[in-house]
């Protein structure tokens, strides 16, 4: 479907709240949404209902949503010209998440590396994971397709899903008529797949217990400095981009993405330097983007203001998904 009711193109994103956020959340997602910001009209979503896909602690997850939405503004979205909003709170994600379900092939669900890399973690246990996890991807789909949106701005290990997105709309325009609007991924250059500090063969994730794997966003600057300083590196001694070295590439283009500098540049920054120098640059470069995030985080955590705002954009959401799903239901007729 042509979308002919704005000029600007729609973004729409979201993140779980299932843990801590980590620096690769905000360096592959968040601030490439909020540097973004006024390119595209956007929404942008905390995803509980992709959170209770694996147990979650109903108290803990109370707290992490709220966390999310704080570090959302706290980075940068300004909540009067982006929708900001919790998923659950719009009740058409999960009504439009089961008609696709409908519409949706298993054997497509099938195929998605990250519920097989999931499941295969699981092991002996696989015979316990939900059936949210399997069908995740669709309610994703859904998420994105209520809102028109043209480009969904995520991390690489999420082009898949976007891609799976795309096949479920093409199928319901097949179906039933021009009736949805067709997304593509929006992925960076650089920072679209941070690795872990101490195994940069791994993607830093929430779900890695690994110590000083990731960097989380609340950590305290001790903790950040710690970990930055302890980074596997290499027995190497020069410090330039180079993808064979993935311990010392990851923590340059992680300062890449935080000083906005080209990689010449970079290179000759460190020119003749050591690990040490890169790694105490990089730990100044984390914190002096991280402090001022984390404490405005604290205060919109300590105010009803952001219950208000949460409030304030799923009403605004709700407009807009509400239609869409009218629009489809009129077309399966369901209505
Ligand atoms: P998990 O690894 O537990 O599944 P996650 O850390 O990937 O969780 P999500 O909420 O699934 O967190 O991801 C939110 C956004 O952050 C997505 O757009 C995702 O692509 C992006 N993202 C996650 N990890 C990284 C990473 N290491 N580098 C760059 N972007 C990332
Ligand atoms: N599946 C994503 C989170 C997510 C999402 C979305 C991202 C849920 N719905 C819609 C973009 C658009 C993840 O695991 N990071």
């Amino acid at each position: 479907m042509t979308d002919t009711t704005t000029k600007r193109l729609k973004t729409f994103s979201g993140v779980k709240p299932s843990g801590g956020l980590h620096l690769g959340n905000y360096l592959g997602a968040i601030k490439r949404w909020v540097d973004d910001q006024d390119v595209y009209e956007n929404v942008f979503c905390i995803v509980d209902l992709h959170a209770i896909t694996v147990p979650q602690d109903p108290v803990a997850l109370r707290q992490q949503t709220r966390e999310v939405a704080a570090f959302y503004i706290a980075a940068g979205l300004n909540p009067a010209r982006t929708i900001v909003f919790v998923q659950s709170h719009v009740s058409a994600h999960a009504e439009l998440g089961w008609v696709l379900n409908c519409i949706t092939p298993m054997g497509w669900l099938e195929r998605m590396t990250q519920f097989k890399d999931k499941a295969a973690r699981e092991g002996d246990n696989r015979e316990r994971i939900s059936t949210g996890l399997f069908d995740y991807p669709v309610l994703m789909a859904s998420d994105i397709l209520l809102y028109d949106a043209n480009l969904v701005p995520v991390g690489d290990d999420q082009k898949q899903h976007v891609e799976l997105t795309r096949d479920i709309a093409e199928r319901v325009n097949r179906l039933y008529g021009d009736i949805l609007v067709v997304p593509k991924p929006l992925i960076a250059e650089t920072g679209a797949r941070i690795m872990g500090l101490a195994d940069p063969f791994k993607k830093m994730s929430k779900s890695d217990n690994l110590p000083g794997q990731a960097i989380g966003i609340f950590d305290k600057p001790e903790d950040i400095r710690k970990a930055i300083m302890r980074a596997t590196t290499d027995s190497e001694r020069t410090i330039v981009f180079d993808t064979n070295r993935p311990g010392l590439y990851n923590l340059l283009t992680i300062y890449q993405v935080l000083s906005g500098e080209t990689r010449e540049q970079i290179e000759t920054r460190f020119e003749g330097k050591g690990y040490g120098d890169l790694k105490r640059t990089l730990a100044d470069a984390v914190l002096d983007t991280l402090s001022p995030i984390q404490a405005r985080c604290n205060s919109l955590l300590n105010s009803s203001d952001l219950d208000d705002l949460l409030r304030d954009g799923a009403d605004r959401a709700r407009v807009i998904a509400d239609r869409t799903f009218n629009r489809v239901c009129t077309a399966m007729g369901l209505r």
